[in-house]
């Protein structure tokens, strides 16, 4: 099966990794990045988009290799400052990625699609290849917890460090969102799918929960394969092993392809992990777990020669 155009699903620092591989193999005319805007917000005015950002970083190579997201060798002089006026910051905005949400937050504030103006900054970081939002609309992420009731989805990961207990997720706002013409243009022309190794729940759900979003995905008989970001039962980054023994799932690889049901025909698993079997979705182990960038290019390669070989 020949592969020209691959759109491919992702949110978070896991996603981030196999959106670089995938870039270095395909073209920009062959890769569309759609990426989660659950969990965008504001704060202290500006409308950050960390997800968006972090494909950004990545595929400019500005990224912050330590945290997988932010900009490299950034100063905190901005943060300081709040404190000296007696703020708790608790959301760090280096003072380079600053500039990324000043410049889209005014821009938002002067009409233009977020759409429109993560093009504008992508491109004039270098990135050729497209990264959309899942929608223009605001679709905020809303976290249920046993100890603090409903929080904004930052509050929940970053202010609380994800400890919190889980009780539900609330994909609010999605429902009334609207898919852009970039997006349905992407998905039309995809000749395959690709979920990203991300949270499902947190990352992958919230472009699913988008009006017309699953029904796109099923409307034509290509490949659709998620990629596991859970590993011999751990999360390799971040609360996606936690989070689905709080939502009473077992936490496992096959729980996710589980999780995706129909929506995929195609499922990656780790080499290391325990063989699967699963009715209608073909399944595939592959070393998944991505350190180095030639570990995200071999990824990316496996995966789509593994698709190529689909009849
Ligand atoms: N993650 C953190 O754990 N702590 C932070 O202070 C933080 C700041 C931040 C600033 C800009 C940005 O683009 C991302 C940032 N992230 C931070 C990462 C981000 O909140 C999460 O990785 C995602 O939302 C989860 O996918």
């Amino acid at each position: 099966m020949a592969i020209n155009s691959v759109a491919v699903l992702v949110g978070g620092v896991g996603g981030a990794k196999l959106a670089l591989g995938l870039s270095k193999i395909l073209s920009p005319e062959q890769l569309t990045i759609i990426v989660n805007t659950g969990d965008d917000f504001w704060h202290y005015g500006l409308r950050i988009c960390p997800d968006i950002d972090t494909i950004m970083y990545t595929l400019s190579d500005l990224v912050n290799r330590e945290f997988g997201w932010g900009v490299a060798d950034d100063s905190r002089n901005m943060l300081s400052m709040l404190q000296r006026y007696g703020e708790s910051p608790w959301f760090t905005l280096g003072d380079k990625d600053l500039a990324t949400h000043l410049l889209r937050t005014q821009w938002l504030h002067e009409g233009r699609r977020l759409t429109q103006i993560t093009h504008q900054l992508a491109t004039a970081l270098g990135v050729q290849h497209p990264i959309l939002p899942m929608t223009d609309d605001e679709a905020p992420t809303r976290i249920e917890t046993a100890e603090y009731g409903e929080l904004e989805f930052q509050e929940y990961f970053v202010r609380y460090r994800w400890q919190p207990v889980v009780r539900h997720i609330h994909y609010t706002g999605a429902g009334q969102a609207h898919l852009t013409p970039e997006v349905c243009d992407a998905l039309q022309r995809a000749d395959a799918i690709i979920i990203g190794p991300s949270n499902p729940w947190l990352s992958i759900a919230p472009i699913l929960a988008l009006p017309h979003m699953k029904e796109m995905l099923l409307a034509r008989d290509i490949p659709r394969v998620a990629v596991t970001p859970i590993i011999n039962g751990r999360a390799v980054k971040g609360p996606a092993a936690k989070l689905m023994a709080e939502l009473g799932y077992k936490v496992s690889a096959e729980s996710v392809a589980q999780y995706y049901g129909d929506l995929i025909n195609g499922f990656v698993l780790d080499e290391t992990d325990a063989p699967l079997q699963l009715s209608h979705t073909r399944v595939v182990a592959l070393p998944t777990f991505m350190q180095t960038d030639e570990d995200k290019v071999m990824l990316a390669q496996r995966v789509l020669h593994w698709i190529q070989g689909w009849s």
